[in-house]
Formats: C-alpha cells, sequence, structure tokens
C-alpha cells in the first residue's frame, strides 16, 4: 500500500487523491457491511486496494491513456476514443495489474468498471461503483442523501438509483452516453422487476 499511495501522490491533483482515499474508507465501510465471510477481512482489504487505485489514471492525459491502450492492446470504441475520460478505469486497471502486480481479476473488474458499471456486477464491483459515488467529498448531487443511506440498506436498490441520475444527468448535458452505461441500467431494471 505505501508502494501505491507514493504513485497515487505522484500522479493525482490533491483533490482526486483525497477522493480516492474517501472512496476506499467508503469501500471498506460497505466491505464490511456486505461482507461474504466474517471469519476473515480479505474481502475488506480488497475493497481498500480496489478504491485506492480505482481512478490511477484519472489525471493522465487523453492522448497517453490512448496510446497506452494502443500499444498493450486495451480494445476501445469510437466513443471512448473521442471521450477518452472514459477509458481511465481500463487504464488504470492496467497499471494496477503491471506497476503494482495486482492479479486479482475482481480487483481488477471493479476498477475497470467503475464508471459504467456493467451488466451482473460482483460485489465488490458494485461496491466501488457506489462508493465513488457517494463518497463524502463528492460534491452534492440528486437525492445523495437517500443513495448515501440506501447504500447500506439495500445494494441494488442504490445501485439503480446511481445508474438511473447518472443517464439522467448524461441526457441533461447532452452528454454521449456509452452503451455500457445504458446496457447496464437496462439490465438492473430487469433484474430488480424480476425480484419484485
Ligand atoms: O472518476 P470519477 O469522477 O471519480 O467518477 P467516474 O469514473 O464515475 O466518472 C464520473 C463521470 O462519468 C460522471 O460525470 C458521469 C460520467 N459518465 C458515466 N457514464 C458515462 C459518463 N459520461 C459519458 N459521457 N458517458 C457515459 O456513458
Ligand atoms: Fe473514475
Ligand atoms: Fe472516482
Amino acid at each position: 500500500m505505501k508502494k501505491i499511495k507514493k504513485y497515487l501522490k505522484k500522479e493525482l491533483t490533491k483533490e482526486r487523491y483525497h477522493h480516492t482515499e474517501s472512496v476506499a474508507y467508503i469501500a471498506v465501510a460497505m466491505a464490511m457491511r456486505y461482507n461474504p465471510d466474517t471469519t476473515n477481512s480479505d474481502f475488506a482489504d480488497k475493497a481498500m486496494i480496489a478504491g485506492m487505485l480505482h481512478d490511477c489514471a484519472k489525471c493522465m492525459d487523453n492522448e497517453e491513456k490512448l496510446r497506452i491502450c494502443d500499444k498493450y492492446k486495451i480494445v476501445y470504441s469510437e466513443l471512448e476514443k473521442e471521450n477518452a475520460f472514459l477509458l481511465h478505469g481500463k487504464v488504470g486497471a492496467h497499471i494496477a495489474k503491471n506497476e503494482f502486480d495486482i492479479d486479482d481479476e475482481d480487483i481488477l473488474n471493479a476498477i475497470t468498471w467503475h464508471t459504467t458499471g456493467r451488466p451482473g456486477m460482483s460485489l465488490l464491483e458494485k461496491i466501488i461503483f457506489i462508493a465513488d459515488y457517494i463518497e463524502p467529498l463528492r460534491k452534492p448531487l440528486p437525492e445523495m442523501d437517500v443513495i448515501r443511506q440506501l447504500a447500506f440498506v439495500d445494494i441494488d436498490a442504490a445501485l439503480l438509483k446511481i445508474l438511473a441520475n447518472t443517464l439522467n444527468y448524461l441526457e441533461e448535458k447532452g452528454e454521449p452516453m456509452d452503451p455500457m452505461t445504458q446496457e447496464t441500467y437496462r439490465y438492473y431494471i430487469a433484474s430488480c422487476e424480476s425480484k419484485a
């Protein structure tokens, strides 16, 4: 963790570093809440690592992100090329693996998919996605307080609200939507309806 923190302090702005720590601690709290195995703290440890590294590529130039994708054959779409900030998850996972020898696929997936989500997310993936949105330093977003509470009560309901609000926000702003963000929303709407 020392090496990771040193890297992040060098590569991220102060604000981004504080956000990162904040996400990591919220992710740990959620991991404690939803821990599938209370005989050990492995899951909280994974949440800490994924939280710390989720935005490790956020402050990199867009050209640099695209260069890394090309060099290491990370596949990206035309939309991701035009909106290269969307690639900070994929590039971040690459850095986690290659700079810090993280080989836990669950951690790498949580980093990869933290911006758009994806259908069928693991518990850790959901936690990072949600912690990123609710961390206390995040500027106020619609329904923030409800979602912050819901995150510790009903993780799938919180996930769905975040997805709905994100799509709303993108639509209002006229921002291009990544098909994965839309697919994730449709998937969780359907899975929520089938539960009801
Ligand atoms: O990196 P962070 O700012 O901590 O958080 P993030 O990786 O979730 O990125 C947040 C931004 O990503 C937020 O402004 C919404 C945006 N976003 C999420 N899905 C999409 C998207 N932006 C576009 N253009 N298209 C998407 O599908
Ligand atoms: Fe991010
Ligand atoms: Fe983030």
